[in-house]
């Protein structure tokens, strides 16, 4: 999936590159894209990925404790648009 992802980026960032530098707009000189790309994350709290839920990741459930749509969408665990107490449960739950 991260790599079509990233494929998928490449692609557009050529397609509009390519149209940008043979003038093929004619209303605009420039294009502005947003792209988000939403990592894959564990509902099982491990929000660093490396397969362990660990002190490692109760530390960045603590860096993004309280914020709302935290720029690591990983630490909001239950996606509820907030890191709290709920996060730090399920963390809890599936600690190894
Ligand atoms: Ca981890
Ligand atoms: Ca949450």
């Amino acid at each position: 999936m991260k790599f079509f992802i990233k494929l998928l980026s490449c692609f557009v960032l050529i397609t509009f590159g390519l149209i940008y530098s043979t003038g093929g707009f004619a209303v605009s000189d420039s294009v502005n894209i947003g792209l988000q790309i939403i990592p894959e994350c564990s509902p099982h709290g491990d929000i660093n990925n490396d397969g362990y839920v660990d002190i490692v990741d109760f530390s960045i459930l603590l860096y993004f404790w309280g914020q709302t749509n935290p720029s690591n969408p990983c630490a909001d665990i239950n996606r509820d648009g907030i890191v709290d107490i709920i996060d730090f449960s399920i963390m809890l739950y599936w600690w190894s």
